[in-house]
């Protein structure tokens, strides 16, 4: 059975969380919890060098770390991953947009607003976090006003990758409102078969 190391309010964590239950692959999870160190263990960092969930052991020993990588592969052979070659591409092009220029920001927000010690005193970065953060939903909400969904005519990792933090970006102050696109496809993610919350462990 797989293992997967998460932290229950992870959004990184709860994308492989929700693709496993949604393709009905039973795993076995174990909870870190981050803000006590616990990735960062001698046993931890011996498997997973990087020190962060969610991260995956197979039964043989092979071991995978970061969330979009973990997605494709355990959605390949699915209608999850297009088997269209471009949109494929554009599966690819969501999820690096998602790990670039939109978890960043919208995921480090809602973490700041978690922990406000982390908070920048000079508040200068915290201003320039929500801006990128709302310049990432106005791309989402662009694409979104013509598209049903991400990267192909149908549901598919990128959706999930950037659901993930999206749908709980106003715990880090981001107004939703805003976004009528952004608020539908959240719905429509919300849907799908087999959908569980980011508080179901
Ligand atoms: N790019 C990584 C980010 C993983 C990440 O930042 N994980 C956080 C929780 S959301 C973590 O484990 N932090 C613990 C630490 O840095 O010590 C992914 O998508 O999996």
């Amino acid at each position: 059975m797989i293992t997967l190391y998460d932290y229950l309010p992870s959004g990184n964590g709860y994308k492989v969380r929700l693709l496993l239950t949604q393709l009905g692959v039973s795993f076995k999870r174990v909870e870190l919890d981050i803000t006590k160190g616990e990735t960062r263990t001698k046993e931890f960092l011996a498997k997973f060098p990087n020190g962060r969930i969610p991260a995956v052991e197979f039964d043989d020993g092979r071991l995978l770390f970061e969330s979009n990588a973990i997605c494709w592969y355990l959605a390949d052979g699915t209608a999850m991953i297009p088997a269209d070659r471009f949109e494929r591409a554009r599966m690819m092009q969501w999820l690096c947009f998602e790990q670039y220029s939109h978890e960043p920001y919208i995921a480090v927000a809602r973490l700041l607003a978690m922990h406000p010690l982390l908070q920048d005193p000079r508040r200068a970065l915290n201003d320039m976090i929500v801006q990128r953060g709302y310049d990432a939903l106005g791309v989402m909400e662009d694409h979104l006003k013509s598209h049903e969904w991400f990267a192909a005519s149908h549901y598919t990792i990128a959706d999930i990758a950037l659901f993930a933090y999206t749908h709980v970006a106003d715990e880090g102050g981001f107004e939703l409102v805003k976004f009528p696109s952004i608020r539908r496809w959240l719905d429509g993610v919300r849907s799908r078969p087999k959908f569980i919350p980011i508080t179901k462990a």
